[in-house]
Protein backbone atom coordinates (compact mmCIF):
# COMPACT_ATOMS: atom_id res chain seq x y z
CA UNK A 1 0.00 0.00 0.00
CA UNK A 2 0.96 3.58 -0.58
CA UNK A 3 -0.49 6.87 0.15
CA UNK A 4 0.11 10.43 -1.33
CA UNK A 5 3.43 10.73 0.88
CA UNK A 6 5.21 7.88 -0.23
CA UNK A 7 3.96 8.35 -3.94
CA UNK A 8 6.18 11.19 -4.03
CA UNK A 9 9.44 9.77 -2.55
CA UNK A 10 9.51 7.07 -4.38
CA UNK A 11 9.42 8.94 -7.41
CA UNK A 12 12.04 11.71 -6.67
CA UNK A 13 14.06 8.45 -5.42
CA UNK A 14 13.52 6.35 -8.69
CA UNK A 15 14.97 9.75 -10.36
CA UNK A 16 17.63 10.38 -7.54
CA UNK A 17 16.30 14.06 -6.74
CA UNK A 18 15.17 16.05 -3.61
CA UNK A 19 11.27 16.70 -4.22
CA UNK A 20 10.44 19.19 -7.13
CA UNK A 21 8.42 21.95 -6.42
CA UNK A 22 5.59 19.90 -8.09
CA UNK A 23 6.22 17.24 -5.54
CA UNK A 24 6.14 19.74 -2.93
CA UNK A 25 3.02 21.07 -4.36
CA UNK A 26 1.39 17.63 -4.45
CA UNK A 27 2.82 17.55 -0.51
CA UNK A 28 1.29 20.81 0.41
CA UNK A 29 -2.19 19.85 -0.83
CA UNK A 30 -2.48 17.07 0.97
CA UNK A 31 -0.98 18.24 4.95
CA UNK A 32 -3.47 21.15 3.72
CA UNK A 33 -6.36 18.53 3.06
CA UNK A 34 -5.61 16.45 6.35
CA UNK A 35 -7.94 18.13 9.08
CA UNK A 36 -10.82 17.48 6.28
CA UNK A 37 -9.84 13.85 5.17
CA UNK A 38 -10.02 13.42 8.77
CA UNK A 39 -13.06 14.55 9.74
CA UNK A 40 -14.79 12.69 6.58
CA UNK A 41 -13.57 9.48 7.94
CA UNK A 42 -14.78 9.89 11.23
CA UNK A 43 -18.17 11.23 9.86
CA UNK A 44 -18.34 7.77 7.40
CA UNK A 45 -17.31 5.30 10.11
CA UNK A 46 -19.93 6.77 12.70
CA UNK A 47 -22.53 6.64 9.75
CA UNK A 48 -21.40 3.32 7.37
CA UNK A 49 -24.71 1.37 8.21
CA UNK A 50 -26.87 4.43 7.26
CA UNK A 51 -24.61 4.83 4.21
CA UNK A 52 -25.02 1.49 2.70
CA UNK A 53 -28.80 1.08 3.63
CA UNK A 54 -29.71 4.33 2.16
CA UNK A 55 -27.64 3.74 -1.18
CA UNK A 56 -29.47 0.13 -1.47
CA UNK A 57 -32.57 1.87 -1.34
CA UNK A 58 -31.91 4.31 -4.39
CA UNK A 59 -30.36 1.59 -6.31
CA UNK A 60 -31.07 -1.35 -5.66
CA UNK A 61 -34.39 -2.30 -3.59
CA UNK A 62 -37.41 -3.19 -5.50
CA UNK A 63 -35.53 -4.18 -8.73
CA UNK A 64 -35.39 -7.30 -10.30
CA UNK A 65 -32.12 -7.85 -8.76
CA UNK A 66 -33.95 -8.66 -5.22
CA UNK A 67 -36.71 -10.52 -6.30
CA UNK A 68 -36.48 -14.59 -7.12
CA UNK A 69 -34.06 -15.27 -9.46
CA UNK A 70 -32.29 -12.11 -8.93
CA UNK A 71 -28.78 -12.38 -7.57
CA UNK A 72 -29.67 -10.64 -4.63
CA UNK A 73 -32.91 -12.99 -3.43
CA UNK A 74 -31.94 -15.40 -0.57
CA UNK A 75 -31.01 -13.38 2.69
CA UNK A 76 -27.64 -14.95 2.57
CA UNK A 77 -26.63 -13.19 -1.04
CA UNK A 78 -28.97 -10.35 0.12
CA UNK A 79 -26.00 -9.93 3.40
CA UNK A 80 -23.33 -10.99 1.00
CA UNK A 81 -24.26 -8.13 -1.12
CA UNK A 82 -24.81 -5.32 1.92
CA UNK A 83 -20.91 -6.53 3.01
CA UNK A 84 -19.39 -6.18 -0.69
CA UNK A 85 -21.02 -2.47 0.11
CA UNK A 86 -19.69 -1.80 3.47
CA UNK A 87 -16.03 -3.45 2.03
CA UNK A 88 -16.43 -0.55 -0.61
CA UNK A 89 -17.73 2.01 1.68
CA UNK A 90 -14.76 0.72 4.47
CA UNK A 91 -12.04 0.97 1.63
CA UNK A 92 -12.97 3.93 -0.41
CA UNK A 93 -11.97 5.58 3.21
CA UNK A 94 -8.19 4.33 3.76
CA UNK A 95 -7.75 5.59 0.14
CA UNK A 96 -9.17 8.55 0.68
CA UNK A 97 -7.14 9.02 4.27
CA UNK A 98 -3.99 7.73 2.36
CA UNK A 99 -4.59 9.99 -0.86
CA UNK A 100 -3.72 7.34 -2.51
CA UNK A 101 -5.61 4.43 -4.49
CA UNK A 102 -3.58 1.38 -4.65
CA UNK A 103 -4.72 0.01 -1.67
CA UNK A 104 -7.33 -0.37 -3.71
CA UNK A 105 -5.78 -2.35 -6.12
CA UNK A 106 -3.97 -4.35 -3.62
CA UNK A 107 -6.89 -5.84 -1.18
CA UNK A 108 -10.21 -5.24 -3.02
CA UNK A 109 -10.26 -5.09 -7.06
CA UNK A 110 -7.60 -7.92 -7.42
CA UNK A 111 -9.40 -11.09 -9.15
CA UNK A 112 -12.72 -9.35 -7.90
CA UNK A 113 -14.20 -9.12 -11.19
CA UNK A 114 -13.18 -12.12 -12.24
CA UNK A 115 -15.12 -13.92 -9.34
CA UNK A 116 -18.30 -11.85 -9.94
CA UNK A 117 -18.40 -13.10 -13.35
CA UNK A 118 -18.30 -16.94 -11.86
CA UNK A 119 -20.44 -16.24 -9.68
CA UNK A 120 -23.05 -14.43 -11.50
CA UNK A 121 -23.14 -11.16 -9.71
CA UNK A 122 -24.30 -8.35 -11.49
CA UNK A 123 -21.55 -5.52 -12.48
CA UNK A 124 -23.42 -2.95 -13.55
CA UNK A 125 -25.95 -2.83 -10.87
CA UNK A 126 -22.93 -3.11 -8.43
CA UNK A 127 -21.19 0.39 -10.09
CA UNK A 128 -24.76 1.56 -9.82
CA UNK A 129 -24.70 0.56 -5.67
CA UNK A 130 -21.16 1.92 -5.59
CA UNK A 131 -22.46 5.83 -7.27
CA UNK A 132 -25.22 5.53 -5.20
CA UNK A 133 -22.91 5.60 -1.95
CA UNK A 134 -20.67 7.98 -3.46
CA UNK A 135 -23.96 10.65 -3.99
CA UNK A 136 -25.35 9.58 -0.16
CA UNK A 137 -21.35 9.94 1.08
CA UNK A 138 -21.02 13.36 -0.79
CA UNK A 139 -24.66 14.27 1.25
CA UNK A 140 -23.44 13.74 4.45
CA UNK A 141 -19.51 14.97 4.41
CA UNK A 142 -20.43 17.83 2.25
CA UNK A 143 -19.23 18.37 -1.10
CA UNK A 144 -15.00 18.78 -0.41
CA UNK A 145 -15.03 16.13 1.29
CA UNK A 146 -17.05 14.30 -0.96
CA UNK A 147 -15.25 15.00 -4.15
CA UNK A 148 -12.62 13.54 -2.41
CA UNK A 149 -14.49 10.34 -1.72
CA UNK A 150 -15.38 10.48 -4.85
CA UNK A 151 -12.20 9.90 -6.22
CA UNK A 152 -12.06 6.22 -4.59
CA UNK A 153 -15.67 5.50 -5.64
CA UNK A 154 -14.93 5.78 -8.76
CA UNK A 155 -11.63 4.34 -8.82
CA UNK A 156 -13.44 0.98 -8.02
CA UNK A 157 -16.54 1.24 -10.55
CA UNK A 158 -14.12 1.52 -13.46
CA UNK A 159 -11.68 -1.22 -11.80
CA UNK A 160 -14.74 -3.18 -11.79
CA UNK A 161 -16.31 -2.62 -15.69
C1 LIG B 1 -12.39 -6.91 0.90
C2 LIG B 1 -12.36 -7.45 -0.46
C3 LIG B 1 -13.46 -8.43 -0.81
C4 LIG B 1 -14.47 -8.26 -1.71
C5 LIG B 1 -14.73 -7.03 -2.50
C6 LIG B 1 -15.23 -9.47 -1.76
C7 LIG B 1 -16.30 -9.71 -2.60
C8 LIG B 1 -17.03 -10.93 -2.79
N1 LIG B 1 -18.38 -10.95 -3.01
C9 LIG B 1 -18.79 -12.24 -3.13
C10 LIG B 1 -20.10 -12.71 -3.31
C11 LIG B 1 -21.29 -11.96 -3.54
N2 LIG B 1 -21.39 -10.64 -3.82
C12 LIG B 1 -22.72 -10.29 -4.03
C13 LIG B 1 -23.09 -8.93 -4.35
C14 LIG B 1 -24.16 -8.42 -5.09
N3 LIG B 1 -25.13 -9.10 -5.76
C15 LIG B 1 -26.00 -8.25 -6.36
O1 LIG B 1 -26.95 -8.59 -7.08
C16 LIG B 1 -25.69 -6.85 -6.04
C17 LIG B 1 -25.71 -5.97 -7.27
C18 LIG B 1 -24.33 -6.95 -5.37
C19 LIG B 1 -24.16 -6.02 -4.15
C20 LIG B 1 -24.01 -4.59 -4.55
C21 LIG B 1 -23.48 -11.45 -3.84
C22 LIG B 1 -25.01 -11.60 -3.90
C23 LIG B 1 -22.59 -12.51 -3.54
C24 LIG B 1 -22.93 -13.97 -3.28
C25 LIG B 1 -23.09 -14.67 -4.60
C26 LIG B 1 -23.36 -16.14 -4.47
O2 LIG B 1 -22.71 -16.79 -3.62
O3 LIG B 1 -24.21 -16.61 -5.18
C27 LIG B 1 -17.65 -13.11 -3.02
C28 LIG B 1 -17.66 -14.61 -3.11
C29 LIG B 1 -17.45 -15.27 -1.77
C30 LIG B 1 -18.51 -14.90 -0.77
O4 LIG B 1 -19.73 -15.10 -1.05
O5 LIG B 1 -18.14 -14.36 0.28
C31 LIG B 1 -16.55 -12.29 -2.83
C32 LIG B 1 -15.10 -12.73 -2.72
N4 LIG B 1 -14.69 -10.35 -0.85
C33 LIG B 1 -13.60 -9.75 -0.27
O6 LIG B 1 -12.87 -10.27 0.62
Amino acid sequence: MQDAITAVINSSDVQGKYLDSSALDKLKAYFATGELRVRAATTISANAATIVKEAVAKSLLYSDITRPGGNMYTTRRYAACIRDLDYYLRYATYAMLAGDPSILDERVLNGLKETYNSLGVPIGATVQAIQAMKEVTAGLVGPDAGKEMGVYFDYISSGLS
